[in-house]
């Protein structure tokens, strides 16, 4: 190949790789900016290691959730689904039972969601950032994997 080639063909790698790496950086960046990190962990006996998270009104959470298990992600994955004040995790968790297209979230019942984590599986991590809302009240959160609810796999944001 000859050099003046293998230029071109290196510059066009690295505008094909930029916007990757670009958005990598500002999604690190926005995270970093004002928010608060809460790392959660999420393991095999289906429970998360932190259940309740006091925040401020307005704040910016960035939630960082990391899957300790080490069983096989289409038996065990976990996510962090923050849900409207009064909304009924047992019915929510349900409707989405076989929505696995959907992490199972049932688009029925998406309007309830106020963010969320894509599915972890064993040693990945996933994050959200969520600005709190003004209300105070007690914002549910909860991991919408088959029986994990049931299990015990949700906890409170109280915003006070
Ligand atoms: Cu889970």
């Amino acid at each position: 190949m000859k050099l003046s080639t293998m230029i071109s063909f290196l510059s066009a790698l690295l505008l094909l790789c930029a916007p990757a790496y670009a958005s990598g950086q500002s999604k690190a960046a926005g995270a970093a900016k004002g928010a608060r990190t809460v790392n959660i962990t999420g393991n095999d006996s289906m429970k998360y290691s932190l259940t309740t998270i006091p925040a401020h009104p307005g704040e910016t959470l960035h939630i960082v959730l990391k899957n300790v298990g080490s069983m096989p992600k289409i038996a065990m994955a976990h996510n962090v689904v923050v849900l409207k004040p009064g909304t009924d995790g047992a019915k929510f968790t349900s409707a989405g039972m076989t929505a696995r297209d959907t992490e199972y979230i049932a688009p029925s019942v998406k309007t309830q969601v106020l963010a969320s984590t894509p599915l972890a599986g064993a040693g990945e991590t996933v994050e959200l950032t969520f600005k709190v809302p003004a209300k105070r009240a007690t914002y549910p959160f909860l991991c919408t994997f088959p029986g994990h609810f049931a299990s015990g796999m949700h906890g409170t944001i109280v915003v006070k």
